[in-house]
């Protein structure tokens, strides 16, 4: 059983109440926009997850002055042409939202720069930023045609483009406005779905104007941006996983405090309170992001189906509906969600066969999963693929399994939640 965590049964249920940390798609946005905006960043609530962490690194290494404080990050922005060309590969680790990103700053800075990232990311598909970034009028390459890492950018004058995006996905589109912050003319997109908007709202927050009518994002070449207070919200993807243990365990009531609550965001909610969840959401009032407490108690739940528009909006959660799933009376459907293929891992594939382990009736299909429910789960070994959504989810499953849960690479969690099992420890005492 070595380097294998043993999880446990808790005697009682989930009750308290509990601060996840900070939202990691707004910690990444608030660092690089810091970098580039005139004058001081203050980002309070920041997620010192590794992700986070890849992002200030590679910052750091374009010349960016970011202090690390006990309560908060300092960033001291002198605009996109403070940064200067690395003398190092720029490591992104495990976090596609670096990677992606990161390509649409680059893309218009006059000098050449190397991404590279992990394994993981080595397989993530790149070719959905490296095609409208090269419209710009960006040099980039990269293994197969640009499509995976190691990447090669040289940047340059852009010129604003005009540009459908073929896949939902809010990286590609942050790349894209990040890249049109620095073209010539207005850049526009338009979005097959409404995915998360942190890009926008940030672009706001930080001065900038930006618009958007329906489908389309019309954005303004040349704005000089200023350094501002961001207050990150909790994370409602780590959340998720504190929602569904409170949910499928007897006996618990959890509170969870100040989360984030951008309706891009809020497609976990929808799906619990349709599956009959006991949760109440108190909205607070708030100037940048919306934010409020969730609370959530033990339910019984029933299957239901899932997919189309929502499934932009609960991406990152469907590992842990999964979960939830198999304690719900009836079938739950999942589809149109075949992007989990290309997330850390294949996401379809490792949460059907890890959850098969513990005794789900989960099956794979073509775009997501189908779950009968309801399932007595029992104890096994299982593995977390390195991903930290797959490692978090099985690390709930474990709070109802008759008999040890053994996780191989429980460490992939820090990746977005290094306080993940004091956190627990915090509901189950
Ligand atoms: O950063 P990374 O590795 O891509 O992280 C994930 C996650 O589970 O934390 C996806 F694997 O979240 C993405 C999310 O799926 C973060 C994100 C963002 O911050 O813009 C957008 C989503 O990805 P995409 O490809 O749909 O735009």
């Amino acid at each position: 059983m070595e380097n294998k965590l043993k999880l446990t049964k808790p005697e009682q249920g989930l009750n308290g109440e509990l601060h996840v940390p900070g939202d990691k798609s707004i910690s990444h946005r608030a660092v690089m926009f810091g970098a580039v905006a005139e004058g001081r960043t203050t980002i309070h609530n920041f997620l010192m997850g590794e992700d986070c962490l890849s992002t200030i690194s590679c910052f750091r290494k374009l010349g960016a002055d970011i202090k690390l404080q006990e309560d908060a990050v300092i960033v001291e922005g002198s605009g996109w042409d403070s940064l200067s060309e690395p003398a190092e590969i720029l490591d992104t680790g495990n976090s596609g939202t670096t990677t992606r990103l990161m390509m649409g700053v680059l893309a218009g800075r006059p000098f050449h720069s190397v991404l590279i990232g992990d394994e993981s990311i080595a397989k993530r598909p790149m070719k959905r930023v490296t095609d409208p970034l090269k419209l710009f009028g960006t040099a980039i390459d990269g293994r197969d045609g640009g499509n995976f890492t190691p990447l090669s950018i040289r940047g340059g004058s852009l010129k604003a483009i005009k540009y459908s995006l073929p896949v939902a996905s809010a990286q590609v589109k942050s790349a894209i406005l990040l890249a049109g912050l620095q073209a010539e003319g207005v850049t526009e997109i338009t979005e097959p779905q409404r995915t998360r908007d942190h890009t926008e709202k940030m672009i706001l927050e930080f001065g900038g104007e930006i618009e958007r009518q329906e489908d389309t994002i019309k954005l303004r070449g040349g704005q000089i941006l200023s350094g501002t207070d961001v207050y990150v919200p909790g994370d409602i993807s780590s959340a998720a996983f504190f929602m569904t243990a409170a949910a499928i365990v007897k006996g618990s009531r959890v509170t969870l405090k100040n989360v984030g609550l951008n309706e891009t965001r809020t497609g976990i909610v929808e799906v619990m309170r349709r599956m009959g969840a006991r949760m109440e959401v108190m909205e607070k009032p708030a100037s940048g992001e919306r934010i409020g407490d969730i609370i959530v108690e033990t339910s019984d739940l029933n299957g239901i189906e899932i997919g189309g528009d929502l499934i932009p909006t609960l991406i990152d959660e469907i590992p842990v509906i999964a979960l939830l799933a198999t304690q719900a009376k009836g079938t739950t459907i999942i589809k149109d969600a075949e992007e989990l293929k290309v997330k850390e891992t294949n996401r379809i594939d490792a949460v059907v066969q890890e959850l098969k382990k513990l005794g789900a009736n989960i099956t794979a299909t073509d775009d997501g999963m189908i779950i009968e429910g309801t399932n007595t789960l029992q104890g096994s070994d299982v593995h977390s693929w390195g991903d930290h959504r797959i490692g978090m989810t099985l690390a709930v499953a474990s709070l109802i399994t008759d008999s040890p849960v053994y996780l191989e690479d429980a460490d992939a969690i820090k990746i977005s939640y290094p306080q993940f099992f004091e956190d627990l420890n915090i509901l189950v005492k």
